[in-house]
């Protein structure tokens, strides 16, 4: 299989995320590409190669350019302010608040492209979020020349940001931003299933009302997980979108058994559907060690899971997402990759 990689992701290395009151050093750290790279090179799973530059202009299908151009200066424009820290989110357009635009001022600005208050924005963060979208787009092309797999090692994650949202460890949506590019590419019907831990938010909205492009999640109930505010049974769509998003929201201790059945459904779902091409938002957090989720399976079932996904047999970009079990982070991405490349059981 091949894999797409560049060592830009490291320019995005914040010291800071506020969780539970505190400023800790970030789950979403460099360290997890390592620990990926090391076990790919461990089962030889492919080469491993450099992303293409493919500009703006593909990233500008999906993300908004007022808020493209807040992320790119956010970090001088927090510096200019005077401010000593990372920059951080501390305040919103809530719900009685609904002056909808955003202001001219850096601190108004992050609260207003923010969806969350964890992710802080540090030096670098642009570079390392355009090649993040890079190294899904460069997966992208792989598939548009013929290959039937490839891996997009993407690091910052992406499936929280919206058009004009960064939060939740992300900022450009890559698997959105790649889907997208199939579109353009001539592709009718592309599907995303997403099977990080957390609900991928961003790119549910950012195709909610689109027949062309399916999406489907499985994750942890927003009633007890973030991001909270999306990712119920009952979105569906909207438009003429409407039955081609699918969610499947899961309690606390979910294990394999029930997930597998979730996940089961999705793929007759996405059997029916057909599409031309599949975009799996390979998350690992919904393994039973990570620090910040609460479903429980094991590293052999992701296996499985890769093993499930390959028997759609539609041509797949795998796009890297969440995974916070560092040390584990490699064994269970793999397992995955290497899970749909012996394909189903038959
Ligand atoms: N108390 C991804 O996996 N914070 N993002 C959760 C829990 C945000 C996860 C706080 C988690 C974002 C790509
Ligand atoms: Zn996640």
């Amino acid at each position: 299989m091949d894999i797409i990689h560049t060592e830009a992701h490291r320019r995005r290395n914040p010291s800071t995320e506020l969780y539970g009151g505190e400023l800790v050093r970030p789950f979403e750290c460099p360290e997890r590409v390592d620990h990926i790279l090391k076990e790919i090179a461990a089962r030889a799973l492919g080469p491993v190669s450099a992303p293409r530059d493919f500009g703006l202009e593909p990233v500008r299908r999906v993300h908004d350019g007022a808020y493209l151009d807040f992320l790119e200066s956010c970090w001088t424009d927090w510096r200019a302010a005077g401010y000593q820290g990372e920059a951080i989110a501390s305040c919103w357009p809530s719900r009685a608040m609904t002056r909808a635009r955003p202001p001219r001022e850096i601190d108004g600005k992050i609260g207003y492209y923010a969806l969350a208050g964890e992710t802080s924005i540090s030096e670098g963060t642009w570079e390392a979020a355009r090649a993040s979208a890079d190294v899904a787009l460069t997966g992208q092309a792989r598939l548009a020349e013929g290959a039937r797999t490839a891996f997009a090692l993407c690091r910052p994650p992406g499936h929280h940001a919206a058009r004009d949202m960064f939060g939740g460890y992300c900022f450009l949506n890559n698997a959105a931003i790649a889907a997208q590019a199939m579109i353009d590419a001539g592709a009718t019907r592309v599907a995303v299933l997403d099977v990080d831990f957390h609900h991928g938010n961003g790119t549910q909205a950012i195709f909610y009302d689109r027949a062309d492009v399916m999406f489907l999640s499985l994750h942890g109930d927003p009633d007890e997980a973030f991001p909270y505010f999306l990712g119920g049974a009952d979105e569906t769509g909207e438009g003429a979108g409407k039955g081609f998003t699918v969610n499947y929201p899961m309690p606390s201790g979910t294990g394999y058994a029930e997930w597998s059945r979730a996940l089961q459904d999705a793929l007759t779902r996405l059997s029916a559907y057909a599409p031309s091409a599949l975009v799996v938002s390979l998350g690992v957090d919904a393994f039973k060690q990570d620090p910040i989720s609460f479903f429980t399976l094991e590293s052999a079932d992701f296996t499985d899971m890769g093993r499930r996904i390959a028997g759609l047999g539609a041509p797949t970009l795998f796009v890297m997402e969440g995974g916070y079990a560092v040390a584990e982070i490699g064994v269970n991405a793999v397992n995955v990759l290497a899970g749909f490349e012996q394909g189903p059981e038959l």
